[in-house]
């Protein structure tokens, strides 16, 4: 083991442990599909889970890791919601002595490190999901088009990294530009009035690059609302594998959707186990994640959540 590896807080070996997981928000159908599988694994093999869920506030999300440390869970399990804010509730859970695992989402790498402050990070590599997006549009658009960009949730890890991994593909390619990007927040509803918004003021826009799958659905009302078609007047790039986004490819509205695996439960608690048993885990643990198109998405839709 290297040293700052061996600094990180033990984990005994028990037949059953007290988990916690501090949820971010759920407000859409990734974030429920999370819950559901880290509910699913816990009760498959007799855990218990301490459940919380922030509400979208990264202050709630401090608090609701304090109580945890409080209640001496034996391992966190957190969805940081904005990688900043939630640098204290990473430090004083390892002051604490209780290993902490960061879940979908990263923290501010230069104010905490995977092996160092947290065991480890288990999610998806969001810059290459901007970049798979970015590829996948400009081939559709043959190197042409006006974007309208709607990021998530400022200061979250996958707003930053999706946003430089898109920005970063298209850097090669001088007609692809986004000529207008604002955050609707990961929320269906925002990012339909951020659409609506940003679309008035740039009528001549050709494509949609959307941080997830939420906004792009509310963005998709808002083009219609408009009396537009997508997939037609707007070529659309999203991020998730939503039920109602990859049943939009079907349909013919959504170019691409990267998929974003919200399915955390099993990789989290076999990670609990390793950490138990002594062996070695990565700093970044990264999951393998698909592109669904048109060629095929029928084959995805029956799991899609
Ligand atoms: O893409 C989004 C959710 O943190 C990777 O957060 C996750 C993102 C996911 O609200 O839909």
């Amino acid at each position: 083991l290297r040293p700052a590896y061996a600094a990180l807080p033990k984990l005994k070996k028990k037949d059953v442990y007290k988990v916690g997981f501090a949820q971010t928000e759920s407000n859409n159908p990734w974030r429920l599909a999370q819950t559901a599988s880290m509910k699913a694994e816990a009760e498959k093999r007799g855990w218990q889970l301490v459940y919380t869920d922030a509400a979208g506030s990264a202050a709630k999300q401090v608090a609701d890791v304090r109580s945890m440390i409080a209640q001496k869970v034996d391992v966190i399990l957190l969805s940081p919601r904005e990688e900043k804010p939630l640098i204290p509730a990473v430090m004083e859970a390892k002051k604490a002595g209780i290993p902490m695992f960061l879940i979908d989402r990263g923290v501010d790498a230069t104010l905490a490190k995977g092996g160092v402050d947290y065991v480890a990070f288990i999610g998806s590599d969001f810059v290459k999901e901007g970049h798979q997006a970015a590829e996948a549009l400009t081939k559709a658009v043959d190197g042409k088009a006006l974007i309208i960009e709607l990021q998530g949730t400022i200061g979250s890890s996958p707003a930053n990294d999706r946003k430089s991994g898109f920005a970063d593909f298209i850097k090669a390619h001088p007609e692809m530009k986004i000529i207008a990007s604002q955050s609707g927040d990961f929320a269906r509803d925002k990012g339909r009035q951020v659409f609506e918004t940003l679309y008035q003021a740039h009528p001549e826009a050709t494509a949609l690059y959307s941080h997830n799958d939420e906004m792009t659905m509310g963005a998709i009302a808002a083009m219609e609302a408009a009396g537009k078609v997508p997939g037609k007047d707007l070529i659309i790039a999203s991020i998730d594998g939503t039920k109602d986004a990859t049943q939009a490819i079907q349909d013919g509205k959504v170019l691409v959707v990267v998929e974003c695996n919200p399915k955390f439960g099993p990789a989290a608690f076999d990670a609990i186990v390793k950490y138990a048993a002594g062996e070695a885990i990565a700093p970044r643990l990264v999951n393998t994640d698909r592109v669904f198109t048109k060629e095929n998405v029928a084959a995805y839709l029956p799991e899609a959540y």
